[in-house]
């Protein structure tokens, strides 16, 4: 530890924590002048002291941390994130979570960057609860249209070809709070159904292909194993395009509420269609018509008509900072302003940015992404005038549709619907940094 050294990059020569201890903040001090010249004497006093001259004893003192030993290498087997960051968790909805069995929780997006989404806060949506399913116990059966039905153990699955795929799943309810007027008070409630991560798994083609899909078959329906089963029928097409039969997220095991130990990935499509606990396959030449099919995942129209069939996310985009739960801290000047965008249509091409509710828009700074069904990082860094804003972000994904306003897609869609609502989302920033979920048209 002692020959450890501090603030090198400052100094010509390692200050060990000893060293400092026995009264060279003089010292330390001296040579940090001698190397950095004026821009070190700004460097030791944080913007707040500066103001009243003072030097800072975060920079000058010797703090508890660096007197003594951290943590060993053997007291955290498994990391979880330290305790400062407790408040960065799952949230649920009271009202919307009338039982936690079958229930919802929503991603804390206002306080994660990147793309990646860690399995310890993704979002959770399970219908009847999340289920213990050991490997040992898993089983994965193929049957209907087929010319040999198989059923698959883990380790069987674990000898397949591989691949892996980054993708966002979106529930389709996602943002449905908010169809008849702005209503929940953050990111993390109003866009918070969604999370992305990096899937390895096998390409359910080469299961299939295994079984001998039958000429007549033409649809799939996939199901899980827990009580809900959570059927789905899928055109067989997309069944054999790029949906994988996961069984690691970001590297580790999926978690026991992803869907342990095995899932359906569907790039693109909603989150009902990746169905976890994954059990059966059946292929056949009709859809099923299940309940998470008829009854629920399908758009009400203004005339009464319901739409159905409505798998693939359309183009989506939320600015998750500042937003009322990532409020600005920092008063004017230099804004980062930040927040993601997806589309199951592919890429995104670019998001825009207004700070004036629409009046005009700046390009946003997308964070190049080679995986097209994933979030999509953008910033815009903003000199903040310390005005009231209006922030809006707007996606357009490589096919050229461009994000509705809320006008618009009630426009297009009445106001009978609860799933797909990719609308434009506003915030109001007032000039005190809070923010709050407002709705302009
Ligand atoms: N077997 C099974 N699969 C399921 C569900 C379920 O309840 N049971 N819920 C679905 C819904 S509605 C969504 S949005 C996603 C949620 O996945 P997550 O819990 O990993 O976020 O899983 C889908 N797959
Ligand atoms: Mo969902």
């Amino acid at each position: 530890m002692t020959d450890r050294p501090i603030g090198s990059a400052r100094t010509e020569s390692p200050i060990t924590p000893d060293a400092l201890k026995n009264g060279s903040r003089r010292r330390f001090l001296t040579t940090t002048l001698a190397t950095g010249g004026a821009l070190a004497t700004t460097a030791l006093v944080p913007a707040t002291a500066r103001a009243q001259g003072e030097p800072d004893p975060l920079i000058t003192e010797v703090q508890p941390w660096a007197s003594g030993f951290g943590d060993g290498v053997d007291e955290t087997p498994y990391g979880l994130p330290i305790h400062f960051e407790d408040h960065v968790v799952r949230r649920t909805v009271s009202w919307l979570t009338a039982d936690t069995i079958s229930s919802i929780n929503f991603t804390p997006i206002h306080a994660l960057d990147g793309t990646i989404t860690p399995q310890g806060c993704a979002f959770e949506r399970h219908h009847s609860g999340a289920i213990e399913l050991s490997k040992a116990d898993y089983r994965l059966m193929i049957n209907g249209m087929v010319e040999k039905p198989l059923v698959f153990t883990y380790e069987d699955l674990e000898r397949f070809p591989r691949q892996n795929v980054t993708a966002f799943l979106e529930c389709a309810a996602n943002s449905g709070m908010e169809w008849a007027g702005a209503q929940l008070n953050g990111a993390q409630f109003t866009h918070g159904m969604i999370h992305n991560m990096e899937y390895t798994g096998v390409p359910l083609r080469l299961l299939l292909e295994e079984a001998g899909i039958k000429l007549e078959a033409t649809w799939v329906l996939a199901e899980g194993a827990d009580a809900s089963s959570n059927a789905r029928s899928f055109p067989l097409e997309k069944m054999l395009d790029d949906v994988l039969v996961a069984f690691k997220a970001n590297g580790e095991a999926l978690r026991k509420e992803h869907g342990y130990p095995v899932r359906l990935v569907v790039p693109g499509w909603e989150g009902n269609m990746w169905v976890k606990w994954l059990r059966r396959i059946e292929l056949g030449d009709q859809p099923w018509e299940t309940r998470e099919e008829t009854s629920k995942y399908t758009d009400t129209l203004a005339d009464g008509t319901s739409r159905k069939w409505t798998w693939v996310m359309d183009a989506k985009s939320v600015v998750t900072s500042p937003s009322p739960q990532a409020p600005i801290t920092h008063g004017k000047g230099p804004l980062v302003i930040t927040g993601m965008a997806w589309s199951g249509r592919g890429g995104i091409k670019r998001v825009d940015v207004t700070v004036d509710g629409g009046k005009t828009w700046k390009e946003a700074r997308l964070v190049p992404n080679a995986n097209p069904m994933s979030l999509h990082r953008f910033y815009l860094e903003h000199d903040w005038d310390g005005s009231e804003m209006l922030v809006q972000s707007r996606a357009i994904d490589e096919t050229g549709y461009v994000q509705p306003t809320k006008d618009a897609l009630r426009g297009f869609r009445g106001l009978n619907s609860i799933y797909h609502n990719n609308a434009i989302q506003t915030w109001l920033v007032k000039a005190n940094g809070e923010a709050e979920n407002v709705e302009i048209s």
